[in-house]
């Protein structure tokens, strides 16, 4: 990526070990015309300190922390990576709802704190995933991967929410949309995977959660704040739904006191849907390239919209 972008243009990195403090970041942006990030908040107050900026590229699919109208006032346009990233996601979401469903993390530090005693096994049982129910709330290219491997690795019944329609997924897929609360009636497991927006913000809630069938388990692989995190504690606490798998917090890094690091019930990953090596290099490579073509102008790019 760095060999990639030295070709093209002038280009100046921060690569301390510590993050860079925003005072830090505004005066390195003084002078420059575009800038890859994979989380800084891109808003006025920055957009303000940055006034020869017109391209923002992000090293990620989604793009919760661009303010686009600002962006959009200052001209400035925002680049993303999608489709790199879909196939490592859905890997891990799978991952995410077997582990949960197997109680994966909770057996595996039960048998190294050498708990694993003869008699017990059926402390150890779990559910099942295969021939369960999946319901995908947010059916677009990662939603789609996940339901590839559900319908041909697990024989699962797979049914999607989405705000609109995809006829062709469905037709291609065999899958079946449904109303946002049939399906969180009528799901196993259900999987959380729309974009943070104002209209997402905090989609699923206590009313939600009562919803779901006390054996459902939730997974969430999109960000925190889509959901209501309180309900969701709630909801653990008093079995109104069995297990959650999760790689998303309200705040993070997540706060070494929250509730849901102290329940057997819920799988706490550190926001690693897209981290592998292999396609982390690949975002960064897409990032390069779409920052390239914006700033020369020459080529295509992914522009968030
Ligand atoms: C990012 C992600 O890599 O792409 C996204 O939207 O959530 C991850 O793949 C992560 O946000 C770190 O930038």
């Amino acid at each position: 990526m760095q060999e990639y972008l030295e070709e093209h243009v002038n280009l100046k990195v921060w690569d301390k070990t510590v993050p860079i403090t925003r005072e830090q970041l505004f005066k390195e942006l003084e002078d420059v015309e575009g800038f890859i990030t994979s989380g800084v908040k891109v808003n006025e107050e920055l957009l303000r300190q940055a006034p020869k900026l017109r391209v923002v590229s992000t090293i990620s699919v989604g793009y919760n922390h661009f303010d686009l109208e600002a962006m959009n006032t200052y001209g400035v346009i925002g680049t993303h990576t999608p489709y790199v990233l879909d196939d490592t996601v859905a890997d891990l979401v799978i991952s995410l709802m077997l582990s949960a469903a197997r109680r994966i993390p909770e057996l595996d530090a039960m048998t190294k704190r050498g708990d694993w005693k003869k008699g017990n096994a059926e402390q150890s049982f779990g559910v099942d995933v295969h021939h369960q129910k999946l319901g995908i709330i947010g059916m677009g290219r990662i939603g789609e991967k996940i339901a590839q491997r559900a319908l041909f690795g697990f024989d699962m019944e797979v049914s999607y929410f989405n705000r609109n329609r995809k006829y062709e997924v469905e037709k291609k897929l065999n899958i079946k949309a449904l109303p946002m609360d049939d399906l969180l009636k009528e799901s196993d497991f259900i999987v959380l995977l729309v974009p943070l927006t104002s209209e997402t913000k905090q989609l699923i809630g206590e009313r939600e959660f009562i919803l779901m069938k006390k054996s459902a388990i939730f997974i969430n692989a999109s960000r925190g704040q889509t959901v209501d995190e309180q309900a969701l504690i709630n909801a653990l606490k008093t079995n109104e739904i069995l297990a959650a798998g999760l790689d998303v917090y309200e705040q993070e890094p997540i706060d070494p006191n929250n509730p849901l690091l102290k329940m057997e019930n819920v799988v706490t990953l550190p926001h690693i849907g897209s981290a592998t090596l292999k396609t982390r290099n690949a975002m960064a490579m897409v990032a390069a390239k779409n920052i390239v073509a914006a700033l020369l102008g020459e080529g295509s790019f992914y522009q968030v919209k």
